[in-house]
């Protein structure tokens, strides 16, 4: 049987059509009646299949370290809830939310704090990814509306790509950008760093980072002097402050704007001509937009621009704020934002009456909550006494994470709704409640152009997990309120959500689902995708009191000098093929392969002057606290700036731990922290010796050593290691067997093999000063029924093969496979390789590091 459902991922919301072919197995395909994708899927939804086995889930309640029934932990949740908010008051709790609840679950979240527990300490790690975006909207439009829709990069002329590695983390929106600039349209990306994105584009600003306002006023300067402004536009449908235009002026000349932004004066000029001369231009942003102490102010330049350029609600012409988790809308939709009631509402006197209403609530919220930051600021202070936290792992994703683990390490009440058993939040829960996961929850999801699709439920329910929606429902009726929390299934929640966007709504608020939930539970089972909204603002008309747009007026801030003792700036992300803290896609071998490890990326003048090594160790430190990391030599780094992924946890490896560094400083008007640059230092570190280990399953033992990072690999996982002293520890590692064993004294190397039934189940391969073999044929040897001769050392009997770091994952084919076909086959170009050898012709996240390899071979060849 087939089912269309949406990816688990992304903001970009792909359509998927999933066919069940056992028990836990599921072939995936992309659906090509759905409009985010017609059928294209990236590498993370074409692997989505290797992440639905029952590895590391969390199957029963748990009270503590014991398993509980439903009914014990349900009751101990809403009597622990409800104790603490009769001594302290409903101010005393709080939940903490995610952009991967269904719309759903996170109606029911929401209902219940604001309109029932009667505060607004509800906040979500959207706080983390797109609020900055959201008041941005809301100070320009009066309400929260990203007018955008994909179908508008089809028919652009000037695709604008600012703080967003889109061939990564978006990569199917990646490819209708390609589409279209391959039929002429122009792509320009700035970005600090020299992204896979930013290679592939027309032109590639890489800006100081958090110069952005003064690019975007300068912009906005240019395009008056060249009359590329929209006057009638501004007089008809845009309030202009007083002053605007001066402030504006100021500084804005080309030469000043590239000295701030150290860019060429050059390459700013031609920008801002492509610009001005181009009326259908998109500009796409995400989080090196809005992850900045400046992030509102930042949204704003962005949307001054189109606003003045009358660009905004015509077809190809828009800014377009993208979001990242693949219901990071819906959560907007239903007002899950601590700054937000419900349903695009405020907290403003009438909205409160209106919604109080409409839920019969007995105690409304008043104010807004706490912002995610704030909120764990006041767990440490002990003001927060229970908290529930749902669909999120704020022990790796906050900032300045080590105090986030010693505010909920102090609270007397944690509760923690996660897929997986063991997560370094779920670590510090007292109750920890089992939830469906992706393909066997069932609800809606918003995607980043208002797309409304349903995600349906493949599997049957695993041991005794429940759906996010009804363990709250469960709690709150239990907490008292049966007949507001009375919901059987999720199509009742969705009639009511649609309910309230209509209730009393005049037209005053855009977002309204009407004509959407009138059906029964059938037609909700039978719901196609469709985005609410309409054409936004096409008839020049703003959700604002007077119908206008207000431009906002925003200034540079003054970019500090680095700091003595922390002179380099971190900036952080993401890799391709991984999704936050790993706990799904790190389930996937072939996700692993793209980067096994976290690396700390170093502009090569930096390493020189550091004494870094490519491939050696460093402890990367800021004032907030340290990790290791693996060092990449690159020039995509500016001078000064390092780079390291938000993957890794304490599950996953013993270094990588990036929510440790950056501070808990945020945005003034949104409450977004500032992710992307944060004051630090950087030194090498030696160790005696290097190794890695491949086990069939996991090791016995986690491998004791200053450096152990872990990926999954086919019927088993490999560590990548690193230490001092005796190595002869890790032994204990190993699991039980028949061992062999090599040992070569020159270069302090041994190797062991452990064969059960002569079938390979663990290799420990250690050296001082001797090379390491590749691992690639090691892991191919778990999955064989007899160990070839040859495994200490490490290759196949005759020739071995290296493949190199596999680059496309789908096919599994490593960087040297594709540069010798490159050389031998005289392959000009990325079509050329997937002719000749396949690489690039799935799922196509690959193309852009293809498209590199060209580049690097013809440079070679030159
Ligand atoms: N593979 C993958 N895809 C994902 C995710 C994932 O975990 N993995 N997560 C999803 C989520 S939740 C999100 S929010 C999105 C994020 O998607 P993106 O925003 O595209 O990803 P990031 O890597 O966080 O940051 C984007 C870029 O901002 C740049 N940047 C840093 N500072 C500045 C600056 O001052 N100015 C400018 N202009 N740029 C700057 C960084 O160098 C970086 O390349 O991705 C979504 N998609
Ligand atoms: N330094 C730095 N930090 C960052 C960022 C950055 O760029 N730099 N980006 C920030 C951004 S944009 C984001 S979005 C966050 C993401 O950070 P998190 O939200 O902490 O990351 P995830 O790993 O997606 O966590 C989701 C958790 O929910 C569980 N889960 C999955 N599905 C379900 C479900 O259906 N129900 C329940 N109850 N649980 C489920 C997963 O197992 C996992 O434990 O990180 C933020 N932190
Ligand atoms: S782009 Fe990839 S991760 Fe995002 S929704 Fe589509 S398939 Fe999923
Ligand atoms: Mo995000």
């Amino acid at each position: 049987m087939t089912v269309r459902t949406t990816c688990a991922y992304c903001g970009v919301g792909c359509g998927i059509r999933a066919t069940v072919t056992g028990e836990r197995s599921v072939r995936i395909e992309g659906d090509l009646d759905h409009p985010a994708n017609r059928g294209k899927l990236c590498s993370k939804g074409t692997h989505l299949g290797e992440t639905v086995g029952l590895e590391g889930r969390l199957l029963h309640p748990m009270i503590g370290k014991r398993r509980a029934s439903w009914d014990k932990a349900l009751d101990q949740v809403a009597r622990r809830f409800r104790e603490t908010i009769e001594r302290h008051g409903p101010g005393s709790v709080a939940f903490y939310v995610s952009g991967q609840l269904l719309t759903e679950d996170y109606y029911v979240a929401n209902k219940l704090m604001k309109g029932f527990i009667g505060s607004a300490h509800i906040d979500t790690n959207s706080r983390l990814c797109m609020s900055s975006a959201v008041a941005g909207h809301m100070r320009a439009f009066g309400e929260d509306v990203v007018p955008a829709s994909y179908d508008d990069l089809d028919v652009a002329d000037l695709i604008v790509l600012i703080g967003s590695n889109t061939a990564w983390c978006h990569p199917i929106v990646y490819q209708r950008i390609r589409a279209r600039c391959d039929a002429g349209a122009r792509l320009v990306v700035i970005d600090p760093r020299r992204t896979e994105t930013a290679e592939q584009a027309d032109l590639d600003l890489a800006i100081r980072p958090g110069s952005d306002v003064a690019l975007m006023n300068g912009l906005l300067a240019w395009c008056r002097e060249a009359g590329a402004l929209d006057t009638d536009f501004l007089d008809r449908h845009v309030m202009t402050p007083d002053g605007f235009w001066e402030q504006v002026g100021e500084g804005s000349d080309l030469w000043s704007v590239a000295r701030a932004c150290d860019v060429p004066a050059a390459d700013l000029r031609r920008f801002y001509e492509w610009f001005a001369a181009t009326p259908r231009t998109v500009t796409m942003f995400s989080q090196g937009v809005n992850q900045s102490l400046t992030g509102t102010d930042q949204v704003n330049a962005i949307i001054n621009v189109h606003l003045a350029t009358g660009r905004i609600g015509k077809p190809g012409a828009q800014p377009f704020s993208i979001t990242g988790q693949p219901n990071a809308m819906g959560g907007r939709e239903v007002g899950g934002l601590a700054s937000t009631l419900a349903a695009h509402m405020d907290f403003a006197e009438e909205n409160r009456a209106l919604v109080q209403r409409f839920w019969a609530s007995p105690t409304m919220a008043t104010k807004p909550g706490l912002k995610a930051v704030d909120l764990f600021r006041e767990l440490g202070h002990g003001r927060i006494k229970a908290l529930w936290v749902m669909a999120t792992n704020p022990a790796v994703s906050m900032p300045d994470a080590g105090r986030v683990r010693e505010a909920l390490a102090g609270c007397p009440f944690v509760v923690v709704s996660d897929v997986i058993a063991d997560t370094d939040t779920s670590a510090f829960a007292h109750v920890r409640l089992p939830a469906a996961a992706w393909g066997e929850k069932d609800g809606t999801v918003t995607n980043s152009d208002r797309t409304v699709s349903r995600q349906r439920a493949l599997f049957p329910l695993p041991g005794e997990a429940k759906p996010d929606w009804w363990i709250i429902k469960e709690v709150a009726r239990r907490m008292g309120w049966k007949t507001a929390f009375a919901y059987d299934r999720p199509a009742e929640i969705w009639r009511e959500h649609v309910r309230l966007s209509t209730y009393r709504n005049d037209g005053k608020r855009l977002f309204s689902l009407a004509g959407h939930g009138a059906g029964g539970n059938a037609e909700y089972d039978a719901m196609t995708p469709f985005r609410w909204g309409g054409k936004p603002f096409a008839d020049g008309r703003f959700p604002t009191g007077d119908g206008r747009a207000k431009l906002v007026k925003v200034t540079q801030k003054a970019i500090s000098e680095p700091l003595k003792d922390w002179p380099l700036t971190l900036n952080t992300g993401r890799y391709r093929d991984q999704w936050h803290t790993m706990t799904r896609t790190g389930l996937a071998p072939k996700l692993a392969r793209h980067r096994e490890e976290p690396l700390v990326e170093v502009h090569p003048d930096d390493a020189r002057r550091l004494e870094l090594v490519d491939g050696g160790l460093a402890r990367l430190a800021t004032p907030q606290g340290e990790s290791l990391y693996r060092v990449q030599v690159t020039d995509s780094q500016r001078p000064g700036e390092l780079f390291t992924p938000i993957h890794w946890t304490d599950r996953t490896s013993s270094g990588g731990r990036t929510g440790l560094l950056p501070r808990p400083l945020t945005d003034p008007v949104s409450g977004q922290p500032g992710f992307k640059s944060t004051p630090a230092n950087i030194g090498a570190v030696a160790t005696e010796w290097r190794g890695f280990l491949i086990v069939a399953g996991e090791p016995v033992r986690r491998p004791d050593c200053l450096w152990a990072t872990r990926v999954a690999v086919p019927a088993g996982s490999l560590w990548e290691l690193a230490g001092n002293g005796d190595a002869a520890r890790l032994e204990a590692c190993l699991p039980a067997g028949e061992r062999i064993e090599a040992v070569d004294r020159a270069r302090g190397t041994r190797r062991i093999a452990v064969l059960a039934e002569g079938r390979l189940v663990a290799a420990l391969f250690v050296t001082e000063r001797g090379e390491l073999p590749s691992r690639d044929w090691l892991i191919g040897q778990l999955s064989e029924a007899q160990a070839a001769p040859t495994v200490l050392a490490g290759r196949a009997p005759g020739a071995a093969v290296d493949r190199g770091p596999i680059i496309c994952s789908c096919f599994d084919i490593g960087m040297r496979t594709i540069v010798a076909a490159i050389r031998d086959q005289r392959l000009a170009d990325v079509a050329a390789i997937g002719a000749a050898i396949g690489a690039g012709t799935n799922c196509g996240s690959c193309r852009p590091a293809l498209a590199r390899l060209l580049t690097e071979e013809k440079t070679h060849a030159a």
